[in-house]
């Protein structure tokens, strides 16, 4: 049983062969990890420790893993006996820091055109509100006598570390040198990779992480990302309480209002803005494609608000030559095999509850993260680790989501002002009042608007 007082800041000898790690204050003692039973230690020649979704951001009440101090403890935990002599690789497997939602300051808190400049800004203001994690990683590299390696691969909440210039900051904020592997990371008979390249709304182009326009070079985002900047993030400020209750489709349903004013922006956006946007002036950032234009019609349809995954027959069909394949992005841990190949889904590090809208106890869930034994870069046990983290200070989820529905029927009611004052486009003569109800002629709208009246 682990009990932690929150906002304890972790700090022990590592270099020494203490035994046990403690909280300062000596408010926690954490026994040391254990090694998986029947497998041999002399038969194993490099772990990975692969851990994601941690969404570490710029702080305050939007920030959804404001302290790290725990994630700091698990991974130390690696720098003991029986690990502190073999050699180990971290691997922050995607979203670890959440600059999709960290704000801008300037004119637009969330530009859609990310440029080297932007993200360094937003790294800056993340890295303040983080210093001991560039801190935990340097020692993690630097105080054990094994060979010790850290890898980032990129998420959909980090396409920022494309940048080289953030690469170099990130280097510099942690003091040693680590490896940025891009979309995915290969260790012999291992890959991972975040998963949102398995996901249609979030998969990106591999081949063209950036788009040269008018003279900038910017982040090349997927559409699904593009709207979410341009629709939910103006939102965030009051709808952060319910990202992080799951399942999402509860928290969505316990506050109608929030989806109310999601759907009706999406339906604005989708009918409306994006092919506004996409006709008055040539942006490389606005697509069309079949898979987006499917997801779209999918997502009002269902209102299905969660991220995807392609099967795991496709994943490692994808990919035939890999025994093991880690992934996270979904924040839904699982552990599939198919013949003895295997998939392990990491779930998020972040702070998650299981809504409970009945008492109101939301039940902050365990972080699920992978522990993958290689010997000759084989792989000969994977696992994945449950952890109860400690419950934090404040979750920022309300008592009792009254002051929420209120502030959402007022942000509704300046949405429909608007749309009053504007004279409906050609295309959206077709349309009535807003529906929560999936519409036929959303369909044959966007046929409109890309000029085939079928
Ligand atoms: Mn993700």
């Amino acid at each position: 049983m682990l009990a932690i007082r929150p906002r304890t800041r972790f700090s022990a000898s590592w270099a020494g062969r203490r035994p046990m790690l403690r909280y300062p204050r000596g408010t926690v003692t954490r026994s040391r990890h254990p090694w998986p039973r029947l497998l041999p230690r002399e038969r194993v020649d490099h772990v990975l420790v692969v851990v994601s979704d941690i969404e570490m951001g710029a702080g305050g009440p939007t920030d959804d893993y404001p302290d790290t101090a725990f994630l700091e403890l698990i991974l130390s935990e690696y720098q003991l006996p029986p690990f502190d002599e073999i050699a180990v690789t971290f691997v922050f497997n995607g979203d670890t820091f959440d600059f999709l939602k960290t704000p801008c300051e300037g004119d637009v808190a969330y530009p859609t055109h990310i440029t080297a400049a932007l993200s360094l800004a937003k790294l800056e203001r993340i890295a303040a509100a983080h210093p001991s994690f560039f801190q935990t990683v340097r020692r993690l590299l630097t105080a054990s006598t094994a060979s010790r390696s850290v890898v980032f691969t990129a998420g959909n909440h980090d396409q920022e570390l494309f940048f080289e210039a953030v690469q170099d900051r990130i280097r510099e904020l942690i003091g040693a040198d680590v490896v940025f592997a891009g979309i995915t990371w290969r260790s012999g008979d291992v890959l991972v990779e975040h998963g949102s390249q398995f996901d249609p709304t979030f998969a990106i182009d591999p081949d063209r992480p950036f788009v040269d326009h008018r003279g900038e070079v910017y982040l090349n985002l997927p559409w699904g990302t593009l709207a979410l900047l341009e629709v939910v993030m103006p939102y965030l400020y009051l709808l952060y309480p319910l990202d992080r209750l799951r399942p999402h489709r509860d928290a969505l349903a316990a506050v109608p209002e929030a989806q109310e004013l999601l759907l009706s922006g999406f339906r604005r956006y989708w009918t409306r803005d994006y092919w506004a946007r996409f006709f008055q002036q040539p942006d490389p950032l606005r697509r069309v494609s079949w898979a987006m234009l499917a997801q779209v019609g999918y997502r009002f349809g269902t209102g299905d608000p969660d991220p995807h995954s392609r099967g795991d027959q496709e994943v490692l069909s994808r990919n035939p030559d890999v025994q093991t394949i880690c992934l996270g992005h979904l924040h839904q841990p699982a552990l599939e095999s198919i013949d003895d190949r295997r998939i392990l889904r990491t779930g998020c590090f972040r702070n998650e509850y299981r809504a409970d809208f009945v008492h109101g106890r939301h039940r902050l869930l365990p972080k699920v993260y992978a522990e993958i034994f290689m010997s000759e870069e084989k792989t000969v046990r994977n696992r994945l680790v449950e952890v109860d983290g400690p419950a934090p200070s404040s979750t920022g989820i309300p008592e009792d989501f009254g002051s929420l529905s209120l502030e959402l029927r007022r942000e509704l009611e300046l949405v429909r002002a608007s749309a009053e004052r504007e004279a409906p486009s050609a295309h959206e003569q077709g349309f009535t009042e807003p529906s929560v109800e999936p519409r036929p002629s959303f369909i044959r709208t966007l046929w409109h608007a890309l000029g085939d009246d079928r």
